[in-house]
Order: C-alpha cells, then structure tokens, then sequence
C-alpha cells in the first residue's frame, strides 16, 4: 500500500481530550439528541453529554464479563420508525461464576434469563443485547437478549457490531483461537454474522445452520460499508504466532467483501494464492493489530471517502484513501495521528465530522499513562465545526 502524495500534514491536525479515566474505551454510539453511549470493556456503558462530559454513574454496568480479549464490545445506534432510540451491543458473559452472574439474570426477569441458560458447559457466550434510550435519560433499563451465540473464546473474540445499509444486524466472532473452526460452516467461530432487528437469524442460504455472511475470518473487530458501493468492510487481525498457527505472524487485513467471501483464514492469511479465498485490498505485512475501524463517506469534508483505521500494536490511527476509479481496491494511506498515545483502539466518525479516538492502554498488553484511557477528539481545518463540548 503506497503511502499518499503529497504526504498529509500532521500539523493540520488538533487534539482534545473529551475524557480521561476510562478503562479500555471500545466503542460508541451517538445519540441522536447530541449524547453518546461509549462501552468500556469490563463492563460499563458510559454516557457522554456534550454540556457535562463524560457522566461517572455508567448507562449499565454489567457484573460478569468475559476476560482477556473480551468483555463488552461493540455498539450502535438505530432510530425505529417510531422515532424511538435503540442501542445495540455485543458482550460476551462469563458463565463460570456464582452470584454475580446469577443476579443478573434475575435482574433481566424470567423470560429473558431463559436464553441464558448454561448450554452444554460452555464457559462463556456472546450476547446480542438492545438498550431502549429515553430523551436525556441517563441511566439504562434491563435489555432485551436478541441473540446468545456459543462458542465463543476469551482470545479472538470478535464483538463488532454494526446495522447496515439493508437495516440488519451484522456482528463479528472470531476463531476463538482455534483456527480450523474459521472455514466450518457450522459454528459462528471465525464469521460474519447477521440478524434482524428482533435477533432471527438472516442468513444468505436459508438452509444454512448459522446466519453467516463471512467466513475466514481470524478475529475483526471492525466493520463497515463502502461509501459509494455499500459493500461490507472488514477489518482482520493476523496471526501472532501461536502454536496452533503454525507459527505464523503479520498479514493483517482490510478487505472489501461480497456476501458468502471466504477471506481465508487458516489455510492463508494476507494475499491468497488463487483458488476461491479472498485476497485483502490492504495488508500490513508488519502486524500492527488493526482494531478499530470507521468508513468516512464521500461527503466528509475532513476525511472522506476513506477507511479510519487504529493500531493497538503500532499506535498509529491512518486514513486509508478509497480508490475511486476502483472501488474494491484503495489507493493509498497515511497516518492521522501517528503514536503518543500509546494503543490506540476505538475510532468513530462523529456527527460534527470530528473523530473520536480510544486508547487501550488499560488492556493488559499495554503501559497505562497518566489520565488512562483516553478519550479524544480530532479534528481538522477542514472539519465542519470547531471544537465545542466541555
Ligand atoms: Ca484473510
């Protein structure tokens, strides 16, 4: 992937810290009414008002999270035809404890506690929940289970949550460090997986056992849709060099898929070597543990048409320019902010064209600074609107 020319200048870029404190920021929603829902991976949605900040008494807390690599992941907002707010989000829970696990449950209410019955031991699952948002409501009610998926690992566990142009649920699962299961068209390992609003499955072939859309996959943890075809984005992490893969390391992907691509994980990762397998349009040859994702669109003044994507392991956040006389392909890449902020992991572009950075220093893998995680905010020149918010 060529770097851009002439190359961007970083200088165009302004930084503000819209929240300190936070406990690996993964992702967020903006509300229609000017909040912003953001999930912190042990647990906690947060809410941030653009007149008070990030508020300390969380949106929901939930008591028993996976650990490691999981935990509460993924949200997005969708505004029903009613007018009324919804969130949705994944979280993977963790079933091998006692009373907290059990309390929460209760707290869900009889019907709902049902989907969450242990099904055959497994240790954890990954659970589609739905928020209803009241208008400057700050404090969440008990959601609705729409989905509860097994299995799922506490390495390479997906969580990416998205609603897509065709108004359908799409989340990520990924091979729960247990490659082989990535091509088998049995399980949700290693997919990407869609449903409709109210959680029925909706599979490409109806016969399908498992609503996948995406398979080969070793772990996304971003997706999005082509600004000018709608086609599905996927971010992919490559091989770390477990044993189980074979000792291999580097190759992490971005790639434009049609439905039913198999984007070839385990039998390749990075550029396929023929046959049906998918080969990535971006490939960082040199990891650099790609973890967030955002799509600005063509009408993005600031950053637009591109892919926004963050590294937890090199630190960068890089625009990754769409090319536009070949829309599966991109033309070339460039760093927006480039380290300082030690990992770097959730990237959304906001309603005002700024966009919003998460660090992970918090995760475990990284050294925690001052004010960890951060939550910030950047913007450019070109940006439809100054800096505002407290
Ligand atoms: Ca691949």
């Amino acid at each position: 992937m060529a770097t851009c020319q002439p190359a961007f200048d970083l200088a165009r870029v302004g930084v503000d810290t819209l929240a300190t404190g936070l406990e690996v920021p993964w992702d967020v929603a903006f509300l229609p009414d000017g909040r912003a829902l953001i999930t912190e991976r042990p647990g906690r949605i947060r809410v941030w008002s653009p007149t008070e900040g990030i508020l300390e008494r969380p949106f929901w807390t939930f008591d028993r999270v996976g650990d490691q690599e999981v935990g509460l992941m993924g949200i997005a907002a969708h505004t029903r035809a009613d007018g009324r707010v919804e969130v949705y989000t994944a979280v993977t829970l963790d079933h091998t404890g006692g009373p907290p696990l059990q309390a929460f449950l209760k707290g869900l209410g009889r019907r709902i506690a049902r989907t969450f019955t242990a099904e055959g031991g497994q240790p954890r699952s990954l659970h589609i929940l739905r928020f209803g948002v009241e208008p400057g409501v700050d404090v969440g009610q008990a959601p609705d289970s729409l989905v509860r998926l097994v299995p799922v690992g506490h390495l390479h566990g997906g969580g990416a949550i998205d609603i897509g142009p065709d108004g359908l649920i799409y989340v990520t699962n990924g091979d729960g460090a247990e490659p082989p299961r990535a091509f088998d068209t049995t399980t949700i390992a290693g997919k990407v997986l869609r449903y409709h609003l109210d959680g029925r499955p909706a599979p490409l072939d109806p016969d399908a056992q498992v609503p996948w859309v995406v398979r080969g996959l070793r772990n996304s943890q971003g997706i999005g849709w082509h600004p000018m075809t709608e086609q599905l984005v996927v971010l992919e992490h490559g091989p770390t060099g477990m044993l189980q893969e074979d000792g291999q390391v580097g190759n992490d992907e971005l790639n434009v898929v049609s439905l039913g691509d198999d984007l070839g994980w385990p039998v390749v990762a990075g550029a396929s070597r023929g046959g049906d397998l998918l080969s990535p349009a971006v490939e960082w040859t040199f990891g650099i543990a790609p973890a967030g994702l955002a799509i600005a669109g063509i009408d993005d003044v600031a950053w637009g048409p591109s892919a926004l994507v963050t590294g937890l392991k090199d630190g960068r956040l890089r625009r990754v320019h769409f090319d536009p006389s070949d829309p599966s392909s991109f033309a070339c890449q460039e760093p927006i902010l480039d380290r300082g902020y030690g990992r770097l992991r959730m990237v959304a572009v906001a309603p005002d064209g700024s966009l919003w950075v998460g660090t992970s220093n918090r995760d475990g893998r990284g050294g925690p600074r001052a004010g960890d995680d951060l939550l910030l905010r950047v913007y450019t020149r070109e940006a439809v609107a100054p800096p505002t918010g407290p």
